[in-house]
């Protein structure tokens, strides 16, 4: 396998840790050298390919699967892609692992991090925002995350450290004969 395409998607609330271990990833598969690796930063997303998007159900399906399209063509020609959307809903997790399944793999990472330490984190300051009723849909407050059943690995970065999370990532990458 360590020559098939590959999508690694992070989802999980806003503050979990995802973007962190996104990049650790990289950074990590980078070094290493043996495959090339494409990040598909969330921010650089919404500033980019998802720019004038908002957070509504259907806007962010459509964020969602334009990132899943992304990642299938990374995948569709041998490469590694990692993705950390929150990617809330199940039904847009789905469609994007039919789109990498059709010409590669999909491993899916619930960053499970609890909402009450993402909110102690909030490091943007849009959960107070969104308890002082400043800002409605955001996620784990007023808008749902539904917990992915499929998930191949749960990490939850209160529980583990970064560098513990990132050696369970590869360990599995390499397990399942990826690198
Ligand atoms: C959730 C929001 C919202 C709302 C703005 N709900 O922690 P951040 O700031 O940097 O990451 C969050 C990011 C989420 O964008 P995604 O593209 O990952 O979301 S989705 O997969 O649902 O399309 C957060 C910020 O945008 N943000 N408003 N209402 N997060």
């Amino acid at each position: 396998a360590a020559d098939r395409g590959l999508v690694v998607l992070l989802t999980g609330l806003s503050g979990s840790g995802k973007s962190t271990l996104a990049r650790g990833l990289h950074a990590r598969l980078e070094r290493g050298g043996e495959r090339t690796t494409s990040l598909l930063d969330g921010d650089v997303v919404r500033r980019l390919l998802s720019a004038g998007l908002g957070f509504d159900a259907a806007a962010r399906d459509l964020n969602v699967r334009r990132i899943g399209f992304v990642a299938a063509e990374v995948a569709r020609h041998g490469g590694v892609a990692v993705c950390a959307p929150i990617a809330p809903y199940a039904r847009s997790r789905a469609a994007v692992r039919r789109m990498v399944e059709e010409v590669g793999d999909l491993v899916l990472v619930h960053v499970s991090t609890p909402l009450a330490v993402c909110e102690a984190r909030d490091v943007k300051g849009l959960y107070a925002r969104a308890r002082a009723g400043e800002l409605t849909g955001m996620t784990g407050v007023d808008d749902p995350y539904e917990v992915p059943d499929d998930a191949d690995l749960v990490l939850d970065t209160s529980r583990v450290a970064e560098h513990e999370a990132l050696d369970r990532l590869e360990d599995h990458l390499v397990a399942g004969g990826w690198l």
